[in-house]
């Protein structure tokens, strides 16, 4: 039996040895450690053994078990740190492989004309005013010596919210703000933003639009400087050798005012269906500030003057681009705005 228990113990260990896997280890662990095992069927038969015999076989098989599940164990420590390292080599990530290219967005066309319009501005020494778009009567239209009765105070032209707060539509309130909070300070500014007006949608028509506006105050502002920056923003906008031209107009904010017109872009004034043969594009209107709007932001007309103008973003960005219909610029479909390649800034 002792012989029996030697060669046991031999074979144990040696497929201990053999075993290449920990479920293949662990096999041999169930086959001569578990409860059917040699081992456990040895300590078993024990009883069957001369009572003088016992302590010494038991002992002996105690020793045999106690080698294999230490031979065991450090067979398993060895296969365990194996398996590890194979796994962190199949999952190591090879950080030199190039990464996949995330789709690069765009400016939104308009959001580029409202850009290059504001770096003019700030290059001429602008700042840029914002103010809200759920405005009250009072500066919406009060402030602009846009009397009571005015055709674009009617209930149909504009959306109301109450009596006296409506969703302003021009950008001339956040002018009208500024001039009452600088206190008869000099001012210079473009205010940007969102507008509103109650229109049937259509290609040239929308109830929510963008418009840019500029106002310059104080001593000895004169037509002479309206037309001088408004000449340099067309050559910067429309190209070097534009030319600008000032027709009469009326607003209720300026007098005088004017519409200005640049040389057409694209025939240099001989007449194409871009400027409709005329030679001449309108841009945008201007004029010297009313002195009731001084007046009424607390400024001093005989003293301090100021010029203003008005501009649509879409509008621009049309003749630009040569947009046909002013809604492609609100339905955000990917083949119009990824039309419009992103500026190298
Ligand atoms: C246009 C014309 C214009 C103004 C806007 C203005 C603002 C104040 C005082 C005086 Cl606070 N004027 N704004 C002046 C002239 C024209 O806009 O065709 N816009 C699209």
């Amino acid at each position: 039996m002792e012989q029996q228990l030697q060669q046991l113990k031999e074979e144990a260990l040696k497929k201990i040895q053999d075993a290449q896997g920990v479920k293949e280890l662990n096999d041999v662990r169930v086959a001569y450690l578990g409860k059917k095992g040699p081992i456990t069927d040895l300590l078993k038969g024990m009883g069957k053994l001369p009572a003088e015999e016992r302590p010494k076989m038991g002992a002996l098989v105690n020793v045999v078990r106690e080698t294999v599940t230490e031979a065991l164990e450090s067979r398993m420590a060895v296969l365990e740190e194996a398996a590890i390292q194979a796994q962190l080599e199949n999952e190591s990530i090879d950080v030199t492989l190039p990464g996949r290219p995330a789709p690069a967005g765009n400016h939104h066309p308009l959001t580029r004309v409202v850009e290059e319009i504001e770096d003019f501005f700030i290059s001429m020494g602008y700042e840029i005013a914002e103010g809200p778009e759920v405005e009250k009567d009072y500066y919406n239209f009060e402030a602009l010596n846009l009397p009571k009765g005015h055709p674009a105070r009617d209930m149909q032209d504009s959306f109301y919210i109450s009596e006296d707060v409506l969703l302003r539509t021009h950008t001339s309130p956040v002018q009208a703000r500024t001039m009452e909070a600088k206190k008869g300070e000099a001012i210079k500014i473009i205010c940007p933003g969102k507008v509103y007006r109650r229109d049937n949608d259509d290609a040239t028509h929308s109830h929510q639009f963008t418009q840019i506006e500029g106002l310059v105050v104080g001593e000895n502002i004169r037509m002479s400087d309206l037309k001088g920056t408004l000449d340099l923003f067309a050559k910067k906008m429309f190209g070097a050798d534009r030319e600008i031209r000032l027709r009469p107009s009326f607003f209720p904010f300026t007098e005088p005012s004017v519409e200005m017109d640049i040389s057409c872009f694209k025939c240099g004034g001989a007449g194409c269906n871009v400027c409709k043969k005329t030679g001449w594009i309108e841009i945008l209107g201007a004029g010297m500030v009313h002195p009731n709007v001084l007046k009424m932001a607390g400024y001093d007309p005989s003293v301090v003057t100021g010029f203003a103008f008005g501009m649509g973003p879409e509008r621009i960005a049309m003749l630009k681009y040569g947009v046909e219909d002013i809604r492609h610029f609100y339905t955000n479909d990917i083949r119009f705005i990824s039309q419009f390649n992103r500026t190298e800034a």
